[in-house]
């Protein structure tokens, strides 16, 4: 069969898994295929997503395929990474953004224009249904990882309805997309619920029957999630699971989130391009662990016979206070908290010159003892916060056979010493006449 004649199928066939195989099947076997996408891509822009649809198509009778929502962020750069590593065919939700924003996974990414790409985007928005559907018909996913969220709690005091309408019916939106075509025996839905639905915590540590009570905009939002999944399970037989994850940092964290903006801060006090880190509440606690962990422990839930819950924890719980404490020793900087409430301020206890300059390079010429490093600016209260978060993740050791392999430790040394590169290569630009901007929230 001439090419051409292969290009008019391709632009023809239906949609779908089947239509996909029709458009395999419908080119001369003679063909060489790499030859044929090419030409094919030639043809018309159309047919470029075409070689994409096709590329997977050919990979469908090897590879799984994963759709992840919140591909830019934290997690989706992770959980990429480990899928595509795996083998699978992996499609990432991307929403439009007036910059570039996919720092996090440029390393995945290879030139759509080769045919052996295993990894694409397609720009889809968690608070429109008709494009969730389109992507979902489009790429026909095995297992669809929902992780696009209005994730900060913070701001979802400031973006209450925003938050709902992506976090809490986002996921809804996914869920009767995967329904309406008629895809729920295929299609396995993992979806990202939090520890924050234990808010006030009714139970010490927190596991898969503590009662939930929702602290803020975004708990609530993530509620409604938790439970419209556990329902089209129940009432459609969907393979639809929470993992409740409690919080998981590494060195791409988002950098207003307290670990990374405690890190960053560290390195650019350090490097002389910062002199005060403000904090907002320091008493409260987390059980904090690495983000690769966790994202195994999402692939893990959706391995199973059946779909359920689980809680993903580290169960080591830690203050703020204390994660300033343990990063800033790294560096050899000892603070001690002094003061009370918003007055309160860490300050440079002791220094150890030998560690400050084998870590960071540089002597601490700018620092002295006693010296104001942390300080409390109550802009980064919540109006209700949620105090102490401590998981017990029995069930996931026991069923999933997951458990954390990096310790807080660890984590905190990754963090740091990412941070200090960054640093330190804002430090050169400067150095050498260029503009450095400061952010918000520095
Ligand atoms: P993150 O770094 O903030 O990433 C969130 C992702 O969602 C980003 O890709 C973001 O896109 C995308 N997104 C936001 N609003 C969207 C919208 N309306 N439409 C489409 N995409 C949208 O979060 P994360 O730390 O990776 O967390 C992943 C998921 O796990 C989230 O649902 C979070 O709530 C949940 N979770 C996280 C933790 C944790 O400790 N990290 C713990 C429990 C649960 P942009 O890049 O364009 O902003
Ligand atoms: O780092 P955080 O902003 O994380 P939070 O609120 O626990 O939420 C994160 O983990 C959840 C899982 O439990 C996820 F569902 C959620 O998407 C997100 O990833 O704040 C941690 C604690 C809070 O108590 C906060 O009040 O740190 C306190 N904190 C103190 N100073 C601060 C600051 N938090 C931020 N972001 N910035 C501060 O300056």
């Amino acid at each position: 069969m001439p090419l051409s004649q292969n290009c008019s199928n391709l632009q023809n066939a239906n949609h779908g898994f089947f239509g996909f195989l029709k458009i395999f099947f419908a080119l001369d076997r003679k063909t060489d295929l790499d030859q044929g996408l090419r030409e094919i891509e030639r043809i018309t822009m159309r047919s470029r997503k075409i070689v994409l649809k096709m590329n997977k198509t050919v990979g469908y009778i090897i590879m799984k395929t994963a759709l992840i929502s919140g591909i830019t962020g934290q997690d989706g750069a992770y959980l990429a990474e480990f899928l595509l590593q795996k083998g699978y065919f992996v499609w990432g939700l991307k929403r439009r953004t007036s910059l570039f924003n996919t720092d996090r996974i440029d390393h995945l990414i290879k030139d759509v224009h080769e045919s052996n790409t295993h990894f694409n985007f397609l720009y889809a928005d968690m608070t429109d249904s008709t494009n969730l559907i389109r992507v979902i018909q489009d790429t026909q996913p095995d297992e669809i990882y929902n992780l696009a969220a209005q994730s900060h709690v913070k701001v979802s005091f400031d973006t209450p309805e925003y938050t709902a309408n992506t976090d809490g019916l986002g996921t809804l939106r996914i869920l009767e997309a995967v329904r309406l075509l008629g895809m729920t025996e295929k299609t396995k839905i993992y979806q990202a619920s939090t520890s924050e639905l234990f808010g006030q915590v009714q139970e010490v540590p927190q596991t898969e029957k503590t009662p939930f009570y929702p602290r803020s905009p975004y708990a609530v939002a993530k509620l409604y999630a938790y439970w419209i999944t556990v329902n089209y399970r129940e009432a459609y037989g969907m393979f639809a699971c929470n993992g409740v994850l409690f919080n998981h940092e590494s060195p791409i964290r988002g950098e207003t989130f307290v670990t990374r903006k405690i890190t960053r801060g560290l390195a650019h006090i350090a490097l002389g391009l910062q002199k005060k880190l403000y904090l907002g509440n320091l008493n409260a606690k987390r059980d904090w662990g690495h983000a690769k962990d966790f994202i195994e422990a999402m692939y893990l839930v959706l391995q199973q016979n059946k779909p359920d819950d689980y809680v993903i924890a580290t169960g080591i719980t830690t203050e703020i206070r204390e994660f300033v404490r343990k990063a800033f020793i790294r560096i050899g900087i000892n603070i001690k908290f002094i003061g009370n409430d918003v007055e309160e301020k860490g300050i440079i206890d002791t220094i150890d010159l030998n560690q400050f300059e084998s870590v960071v390079g540089v002597p601490p010429a700018h620092l002295s003892i006693g010296q104001v490093l942390i300080a409390v600016d109550p802009t980064y209260f919540r109006p209700t916060d949620v105090n102490l978060l401590i998981g017990d993740a029995t069930k996931a050791r026991k069923q999933l056979g997951w458990q954390p392999k990096y310790s807080l430790d660890d984590l905190i040394d990754e963090m740091v010493l990412s941070d200090l590169e960054q640093a330190l290569r804002k430090k050169y630009l400067k150095k050498s006449g260029f503009i450095v901007r400061q952010s918000l929230e520095e």
